[in-house]
């Protein structure tokens, strides 16, 4: 298939074209599309040496599938087009998820909603994790509740939030006092942050509303009662949450863990003894979301659960989960 990676040099990009080369996707031709920046640059590849276009409107390349790690502005300008070029494009930015013709795909949740459509919507990283972990509970135990806090790294603001979180707590390290910071809204290290992207008129953030709203449209549940604070933390890569849900049926924390255990997409790490629990550092660098911490809530008598669950938000939350989507069409496109 002849693949065009749009954002190429961000840090959603490059893992779009790792997991592209470490899960063989048949790739017959790649194209590395970015901002004029970085235009002419070579970079490597899994599939050799690329170098960085520009998109020219005017000419829209020939592509069977374009993977989107762009801003939303630049998606709602060109996504359509790129499918009237002939590419069937994957999404990862906000631009349409909500759209009810733009399906909004977990592929271990949702594989089907895709049907036929040449237009599919990523969701937010933060939800894509989340979902892996509710669907099976749902399925077993029926939701009726979610309650979810966040604790997001850095990289969900990109590779300049990286780059932030790393040089501040250099320079903390090295001057004592507060880090500086440009991209985040405070210092990031040594701080939690509860506040991701703009404040809506109801006091909770748009981050914190994606995940109501995403949640709802991959699960297929419009009513499901769904309530998240969101908070950036001084970690890397993986986001991790901690999840309260109430069920319609009766649930036990053993019958909870054999479902995780038994999830796709899903790693059950729960070993409270010898300390095995979710976190950051064993997420990182995983397709699998970990979940543990699994026990029952007793403010919900017998149908209430808590879980720790933590995921590669540059994987599970982003490029795995459009590369996953992508794995569909072969077979799409031939059928
Ligand atoms: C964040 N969820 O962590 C956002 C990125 N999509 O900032």
């Amino acid at each position: 298939m002849r693949v065009g990676v749009f954002g190429a040099t961000g840090a959603v990009g490059k893992e779009l074209v790792q997991v592209l080369g470490d899960r063989g996707f048949p790739v017959t031709e790649l194209r590395l599309f970015a901002s004029t920046r970085s235009a002419g640059t070579r970079v490597p590849t899994p599939f050799g040496d690329k170098r960085i276009e520009v998109y020219d409107p005017a000419t829209p390349p020939r592509l069977d599938l374009a993977l989107l790690a762009v801003s939303g502005d630049w998606s709602k300008a060109h996504a359509r087009q790129l499918v009237e070029a002939g590419a069937v494009v994957v999404d990862n930015s906000s631009a349409f998820r909500l759209e009810d013709d733009v399906p909004l795909v977990v592929p271990e949740v949702n594989a089907a909603a895709a049907g036929n459509a040449r237009l599919i919507a990523n969701p937010n990283c933060t939800t894509a994790i989340l979902a892996v972990a509710l669907a099976p509970l749902h399925e077993a135990f029926g939701l009726k509740r979610v309650i979810v806090s966040t604790y997001q790294a850095a990289s969900g603001a990109g590779a300049e939030g990286m780059q932030e979180l790393e040089d501040g707590l250099r320079e903390v390290l090295a001057q004592g006092g507060q880090a500086t910071n440009k991209f985040f809204r405070h210092p990031l290290p040594m701080n939690l942050i509860p506040h991701i992207d703009s404040f809506q008129p109801n006091g909770y953030t748009r981050e914190e509303m994606k995940v109501t709203w995403e949640t709802r449209k991959i699960m297929g549940l419009p009513d499901l009662l769904i309530s998240c604070t969101a908070v950036r933390v001084p970690t890397m890569r993986a986001h991790a949450e901690a999840v309260t849900i109430e069920t319609e049926r009766p649930v036990t924390a053993e019958a909870a863990r054999r479902i995780l255990a038994a999830a796709p997409g899903v790693k059950l790490v729960d070993d409270v003894e010898n300390a095995l629990y979710p976190m950051p550092l064993t997420a990182s660098g995983q397709y699998d979301v970990e979940a543990g911490r699994v026990r029952a809530n007793p403010v919900f008598g017998d149908r209430g659960l808590d879980l720790f669950v933590c995921g590669d938000q540059l994987l599970k939350g982003a490029a795995l989960n459009a590369v996953q989507i992508a794995e569909a069409l072969p077979v799409r496109l031939a059928a």
